[in-house]
């Protein structure tokens, strides 16, 4: 028998997990945690499945140490979890509380002990309500909000989390919470989300700049939603299209970081709706302040096709590969095709896959979770991934999304994307087959062809 190939990985390459507050914390009032535009849209009729929410998840807060024991034994190097903002500044801004920092040191502390580094998260979408009662991400006052928040955990956290994301997703809490209404805080407003997507980068930017003005050691990024895109053709038309995409999508949020500002095509597009960036003099530089890493979360692929009737000109074309359970594509190569795209385009970033994952619905069977799909797709994430470093990119870390079954927004606890299978009845956590072939990969540094 012939040995099969094996990829590996990179001297240093390192392999976690990642989760984020409000999908596994629960305990959504105690320790004077205050609110989030979570807590109030998932409890709002109609907007979570089966009217589910986060009151106790995963009950991380309380089972953080078991979490991190189980974390130890996958053999996890790294973990990337998110702050809830409301649990340190229970309004979003003026009094601090220090039970809410109090439970993030403990929880650093304890993957410290473990060998696992942490990387953390600023913002993965619970806005402190207090300030969605102020306008959220539409009143500009946000950026110096967020930037105050970053302060102080540089400060009470920064002689022990040396890697920081500022914010999870831009593109998806904005066009999701400000334009389509689906994500909290619910709102379908042009304007509004012009103005959030402004406000977004711009607190990037400022975060940025207090955590260099800090002095901590370490290093900080942003954290992308990816879609690799694709055209269904090859006409002319077909590629301007399939560019479009990448203005409103991808280009939106990478390139004012990176120094290009904001795509033109995107900056009309809303100009003629009426919904103008609200960019004042300085801010451009602001966002392009240098970072140290891109995030990348990717999960799939999408086909494009012009389209002349919709004010961005291009459309989504019909998928022609088996669709995952969230109704997108299984398309694994498309991790390798995206890293490719965005290291060539921005000048060959230090990257993160700081999330990447599938969602496999598959229920145990005499305790044993055999998520075959999820192992197959993984697989080939990771296969295509390994090419794209071979073909130059620098990417120095993977964090599977998720650790565990958890609250999928407005899917609720009906999409499992965790490499443990969650009970929710009784919290217990059984690792399913995943868990296994990761720790494998892990052990081994990369995985057969
Ligand atoms: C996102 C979020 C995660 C999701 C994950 C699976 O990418 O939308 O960062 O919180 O749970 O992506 O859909």
């Amino acid at each position: 028998m012939r040995a099969m190939p094996f990829l590996q990985f990179p001297q240093g390459f390192q392999w976690g997990a990642a989760t984020a507050s409000y999908q596994i914390e629960g305990a959504y009032d105690e320790d004077d945690r205050g609110l989030s535009v979570w807590d109030v849209f998932s409890h709002q009729p109609g907007r979570v499945v089966n009217a589910e929410h986060g009151d106790v998840a995963c009950d991380h807060y309380h089972r953080y140490r078991e979490d991190v024991d189980l974390m130890a034994r996958l053999g996890l190097q790294t973990y990337r979890f998110s702050v809830a903002w409301p649990r340190i500044f229970p309004f979003g801004y003026g009094r601090v509380n220090e039970k809410g920092i109090d439970f993030y040191q403990r929880l650093v502390d304890a993957l410290l002990e473990k060998n696992i580094q942490p990387a953390l998260t600023l913002f993965h979408w619970d806005l402190p309500q207090g300030l969605q009662d102020l306008g959220g991400w539409a009143n500009r006052d946000v950026a110096d909000r967020f930037a105050e928040y970053a302060a102080l955990l540089y400060e009470r956290l920064g002689d022990r989390v040396s890697r920081w994301i500022t914010l999870n997703e831009p593109l998806i809490f904005t066009q999701f919470g400000y334009r389509l209404g689906w994500l909290a805080p619910g709102i379908s407003d042009l304007k509004m989300t012009a103005a959030a997507v402004h406000h977004a980068m711009l607190a990037h930017g400022k975060a940025v700049q207090a955590f260099r003005a800090s002095g901590r050691a370490g290093e900080i990024g942003i954290t992308n939603a990816n879609t690799s895109f694709e055209p269904a053709d090859d006409s002319p038309e077909t590629l301007r299209a399939t560019e479009l995409a990448r203005d409103f999508e991808t280009r939106l949020y990478h390139g004012p970081v990176y120094g290009k500002g904001y795509p033109q095509a995107v900056l009309d597009y809303y100009a003629s709706e009426d919904a103008p960036f609200p960019i004042e003099p300085g801010d451009m530089e602001v966002i392009a302040s240098p970072t140290d890493f891109l995030g990348v979360n990717l999960y799939s692929r999408q086909r494009v096709l012009p389209d002349d009737a919709r004010g961005v000109g291009y459309r989504a074309a019909a998928p022609t590969l088996p669709l995952l359970p969230m109704g997108y594509e299984a398309a694994p190569h498309s991790l390798g095709d995206f890293v490719r795209w965005v290291s060539k385009e921005y000048g060959r970033p230090k990257i993160y896959i700081t999330e990447n994952g599938v969602c496999d619905n598959t229920e145990p069977v005499n305790g044993a979770i055999d998520d075959h799909l999820r192992i197959e797709l993984l697989q080939g994430f990771l296969a295509g991934l390994h090419g794209a470093i071979a073909d130059g990119a620098d990417v120095r870390a993977y964090y599977e999304w998720s650790l565990m079954d958890n609250f999928e927004w407005s899917f609720g606890y009906s999409k499992r994307f965790g490499m443990v299978w969650t009970d929710f009845a009784t919290q217990a956590r059984i690792p399913k087959k995943s868990a296994a072939f990761y720790s494998e990969v892990i052990r081994r540094d990369g995985l057969d062809a």
